[in-house]
């Protein structure tokens, strides 16, 4: 409490003394990326940072005719602490823009600062559809789950799916699943027989999962942060639903890339709707697959992607704004299209969030690898969340 009330003015003194005799302008500037390196979380935070990292390496460091320095914080994935360490960027560091964000929870605790210091914040991996509505600050480079999610509430009813239990964690991003799923879903004939939930922090999938048994659904719709795809899918096999004919249905969350290959044969033939794949089969993504894994020895997922394009976002915006940042670089990020690894993306100008394809995949094994291989596409998909 007593430090975060201090730092403010501490940072104010620290300016009003050197303002007045550092007339050189910088020739750096500085981003921070705050992400989760450690705790549950740990995943998301070394995507992004790995994908940081193969970024700086590709354009040389610079941007705007400055060298780009990246201040890496780790967050731990409490909110307290992205708070934190976002304002000790913004008031001491003094960074040009904001980025990471792991999890919801965090993102809209560092929005409030962005707002305050006007500050541009790209939001790289967290997905609730609100987030860009925290801050005029926030733009997103990752997903939001409506995005996701509907596309599924349409390929399941027309595919043998007529009776399904839902299954989210019990927060921002678990809520817009299963609430646009579940829409979709019902429009096209569906019907829920249960919806349920468990929660962010260790969750327990054995009672869930016991409950699914028994209602006997066609299929299971699953909505899961990154990181916990694969000790669900383990339990998901070790109490026989697969067995039992339960097929399950997922955002890629669950088949997320980063875990995938470890899941074995119970994930094989899972489907699941989102808007990046490793298997993205067009020369931008087998050379950043193919670059990625040389430079860091594991698959990128989607949050690497998202690492990958919020800092090419930043660095167009900078060379926009000749190294400039506040308003100017939010609005020269504003607006932005360009092909990503997963496809053409753009950054919607009125919205601040992300405007992408997003596909229907299919877990296969090839060359003793497991993929989620592509099989269908929505073109240009904007946030449903946002369009009330
Ligand atoms: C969130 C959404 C986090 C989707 C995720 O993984 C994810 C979030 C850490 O908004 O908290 O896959």
């Amino acid at each position: 409490m007593q430090r975060r009330t201090l730092l403010p003015t501490l940072a104010g003194l620290s300016l009003a003394l050197t303002a007045p005799w550092s007339h050189a302008q910088s020739d750096t500037v500085k981003i921070g990326v705050v992400v989760p390196m450690t705790g549950q979380s740990a995943s998301t935070g070394r995507q992004i940072d790995a994908a940081v990292k193969l970024w700086m390496a590709q354009s040389g460091g610079k941007a705007g005719g400055k060298k780009v320095e990246i201040l890496l914080r780790d967050d731990t994935g409490v909110a307290d602490v992205t708070r934190r360490l976002v304002q000790e960027l913004i008031v001491n560091d003094k960074v040009v823009a904001v980025a990471g964000f792991g999890l919801t929870p965090l993102a809209l605790a560092a929005a409030p600062l962005a707002t305050q210091s006007k500050t541009p914040m790209v939001v790289m991996a967290a997905a609730t559809s609100s987030i860009t509505e925290a801050s005029p600050y926030i733009v997103r480079t990752s997903f939001t789950l409506p995005q996701a999610a509907v596309g599924m509430g349409e390929w399941a009813p027309k595919n043998g799916i007529k009776k399904v239990v839902s299954l989210v964690t019990d927060y921002g991003p678990g809520n817009d699943a299963e609430k646009y799923f579940v829409n979709q879903f019902l429009l096209n004939g569906g019907q829920v027989l249960e919806k349920l939930r468990t929660p962010l922090r260790s969750p327990d999938f054995a009672p869930v999962l016991q409950k699914v048994r028994d209602a006997k659904p066609d299929a299971l719709f699953v909505f899961l942060p990154s990181g916990q795809g694969a000790q669900f899918m383990k339990q998901f096999g070790e109490r026989g639903l697969d067995k039992a004919g339960i097929r399950l249905i997922a955002t890629g969350d669950v088949t997320d890339d980063d875990q995938l290959n470890d899941m074995g044969d119970v994930a094989l033939g899972v489907v699941t709707t989102h808007h990046y794949s490793a298997a993205h089969p067009s020369a931008m993504n087998k050379k950043f697959v193919a670059d990625f894994q040389a430079m860091h020895k594991f698959r990128p997922n989607f949050m690497g992607v998202g690492g990958y394009d919020g800092l090419r976002l930043i660095f167009k915006g900078l060379d926009a704004t000749k190294g400039q940042g506040g308003e100017a670089l939010l609005n020269a990020m504003k607006g932005q299209l360009f092909e990503s690894p997963r496809g053409q993306i753009l950054i919607d100008a009125q919205t601040r969030d992300i405007v992408q394809d997003v596909h229907t995949r299919k877990v296969e094994r090839k060359d003793g690898q497991l993929w989620n291989v592509e099989f269908d596409v929505q073109k240009a998909v904007k946030d449903p969340g946002k369009l009330k």
